[in-house]
This record gives structure tokens, C-alpha cells and sequence, in this order.
């Protein structure tokens, strides 16, 4: 347990995560009504990672994202009402309801975009990392990725780069035992996927993804490491998805109550909640006042995305050009 963070950052932390397993959980019951255009993976079960390693950054330093991106914007600061907007593919949303659950940018606060493209985050991130090296604003760049992208050349070649140049990177691989229906052992033949850092010198580190204390720990010194010029840290955090890999998909690759079992024993908001009280950092009351506003805050999210119009056929030329 960090003895860092003041009793202000518990609830901040506390809260991210509720934000982000209730707009999880939401969303699940949404998707079924059929009006979500698109695909959805859910992030739901792994909202300590996001996290533990946002709470380190500010809206100058970069994060790239996955397919399964709502738990990073969330835990970087995009706002929930215009994320929840774009998934239904209205106007109001960040991007305009053009890009929907899967490319949610939000380059103001640093969200280098959700990618639908396995392996596409890290190149990016080398590129904002080399931005803030040469401006040497001590800003850094933070690339999430799961286990079956870890195979993927364009991020073998990035922490090859990254190492050579020294760039304030972390590779923030979230290891949740799945790639799509193939179990990690069916595909990385380490025990651990940090174990593969050695090779392009630089320091390896896997922790329990269901801690959230234990996440910010280490993303605290990866994060202090790549500030410092001291280069980019591979940091594994061993966690898991409750749903399946997206909407629809009925999860026949995983033992029966697999998903449940996790939920009683890994949930990453309980166990925070156990040791933080047990603590006495915090108090159970302080924790339930913050799941009730979050709860009013997902269901005005819904009822605003709902009432909102549509992009029209003007809007399809909007956004298409960017100038530097
Ligand atoms: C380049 C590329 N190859 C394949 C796919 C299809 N695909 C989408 S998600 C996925 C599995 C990703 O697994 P992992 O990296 O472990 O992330 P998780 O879904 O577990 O979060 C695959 C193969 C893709 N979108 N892009």
C-alpha cells in the first residue's frame, strides 16, 4: 500500500474506477437494445490499470489506446457525456459521433485516440515521446496494449527504437489472458510478457493488474524513469476482462463461471475498497456517496446521448484535414 497519496487521490482514484465499471456495465445493457451502431469491447474488470498509471499524468503527456480504449479515455480525463455521445454516434460526441467506440481521440487531454488496429498504438507514442524529447517539455508518452499485441512487429520494432533513442516511453502491456478466443499460453511462451524487456534493454516489470496500488507504484517509477531521460519501461499488469472480447461474443473459450469467479475474487474496486478502509484512509460511507453521484452521472450520460441529433451529411466533411 503507497503511503503517496492523500486521502483526496484515494477518492479521485476510487472514483475513475467506478466511472469507468459503471460506464462499463451500462454500456453492456445498452448494446443489447440494438442502437449502438458499431462494436463494443468492454473494459469492465481491468479500470485499475487505467488507473493507477493515469493518475501519474497531466493533459500534456500522451496516451495511445486500444480497441478496448474506454477505460484509458475515462482515466485520462475525457468527458463521459461526450464519450458516451460518440459511442451512439451523435453529434454531441468527442469526435463528432464520426468515430464511435473504437476511435474516441481526444488530443486536448493528451487520448491519442482508441485504435481498431491491433498494434497501432506504440509507433504513435514513439512519435509524441520524440516530440517531448526534443521540446524537452518532460512530457511522456504511454502506450496501453494487450497480450495478443505483444506478438505484433510494429510494437517489437517500437521498444527497439524507443531504448536506441531513449524515449520517455512505457509500454503498458495489459495482459488479460485473452487475445480475441486464444488463451496467452496458446501464444507468448514466457511466463511473464515483461520477461521479453531484456531484449531491448530496458527494465521489465509485472505486477498484479487487480491492485490498484500496486499498478501506480510501478507506473510511478516507469513514469519517473522516462521524465528523468533514463528511457522507456515495459510494465505488465496481469488483469482481466469480465465480458467477452466484444459484444455478442458468447465466451465458449472460457471455463464455465470463469467470469464470475473473477468478479467474487479479483475485482479490482473491492479490493481497493478492503484495503484502503482497513487502512482507515477512507471510510465505507465517503465511497458509497461517490458510487450513488457516478450512477446519476452514467444514467444523465445516456439520457443525453439519446436525446441528441445525428451528424448530417455536412458533418461528413468536417474534420477530414488537419493543419499544423
Ligand atoms: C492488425 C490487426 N490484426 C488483427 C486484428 C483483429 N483483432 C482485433 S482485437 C484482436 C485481439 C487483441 O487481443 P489483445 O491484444 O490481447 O487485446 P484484448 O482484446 O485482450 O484487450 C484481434 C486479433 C486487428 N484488429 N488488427
Amino acid at each position: 500500500m503507497t503511503s503517496q497519496l492523500k486521502k483526496e487521490d484515494l477518492l479521485r482514484a476510487y472514483r475513475t474506477m467506478r466511472e469507468i465499471r459503471e460506464f462499463e456495465d451500462r454500456l453492456h445493457i445498452e448494446f443489447a437494445t440494438g442502437k449502438i451502431p458499431g462494436f463494443v469491447h468492454l473494459y469492465s474488470g481491468e479500470e485499475a490499470v487505467a488507473t493507477g498509471v493515469c493518475m501519474h499524468l497531466t493533459d500534456e503527456d500522451r496516451i495511445s489506446s486500444t480497441h478496448r480504449g474506454h477505460g484509458h479515455c475515462i482515466a485520462k480525463g475525457v468527458d463521459i457525456h461526450g464519450m458516451m455521445a460518440e459511442i451512439y454516434g451523435k453529434k454531441t460526441g468527442t469526435c463528432g459521433g464520426k468515430g464511435g467506440s473504437m476511435h474516441i481521440a481526444d488530443l486536448e487531454k493528451g487520448m491519442m485516440g482508441a485504435n481498431g488496429i491491433v498494434g497501432a498504438g506504440p509507433p504513435l507514442i514513439c512519435g509524441a515521446a520524440l516530440a517531448a524529447k526534443f521540446k524537452g517539455n518532460g512530457g511522456v508518452g504511454v502506450a496501453f496494449f494487450g497480450d495478443g499485441a505483444s506478438n505484433q512487429g510494429t510494437i517489437l520494432e517500437s521498444m527497439n527504437l524507443a531504448s536506441v533513442w531513449k524515449l520517455p516511453v512505457i509500454f503498458l502491456n495489459e495482459n488479460n489472458g485473452y487475445a480475441e478466443s486464444t488463451g496467452v499460453s496458446y501464444n507468448v511462451p514466457t511466463p511473464n510478457i515483461a520477461d521479453r524487456a531484456a531484449g531491448f534493454g530496458m527494465p521489465g516489470v509485472t505486477v498484479d493488474g487487480n491492485d490498484f496500488f500496486a499498478v501506480y507504484e510501478a507506473a510511478g517509477e516507469a513514469i519517473r524513469r522516462a521524465r528523468a531521460g533514463e528511457g522507456p519501461t515495459l510494465l505488465e499488469c496481469k488483469t482481466q476482462r469480465y465480458f467477452g472480447h466484444f459484444e455478442g461474443d458468447a465466451m465458449t473459450y472460457r471455463p464455465n463461471g470463469e467470469s464470475q469467479n473473477l468478479r467474487k475474487t479479483k475485482d479490482c474496486l473491492k479490493i481497493f475498497a478492503e484495503k484502503a478502509i482497513a487502512a482507515g484512509l477512507v471510510t465505507a460511507a465517503e465511497l458509497e456517496a461517490i458510487d450513488k453521484e457516478v450512477l446519476a452521472l452514467i444514467e444523465d450520460s445516456v439520457v443525453k446521448a439519446l436525446a441528441a441529433p445525428k451528424p448530417t451529411a455536412a458533418d461528413l466533411l468536417t474534420g477530414v484535414y488537419v493543419s499544423y
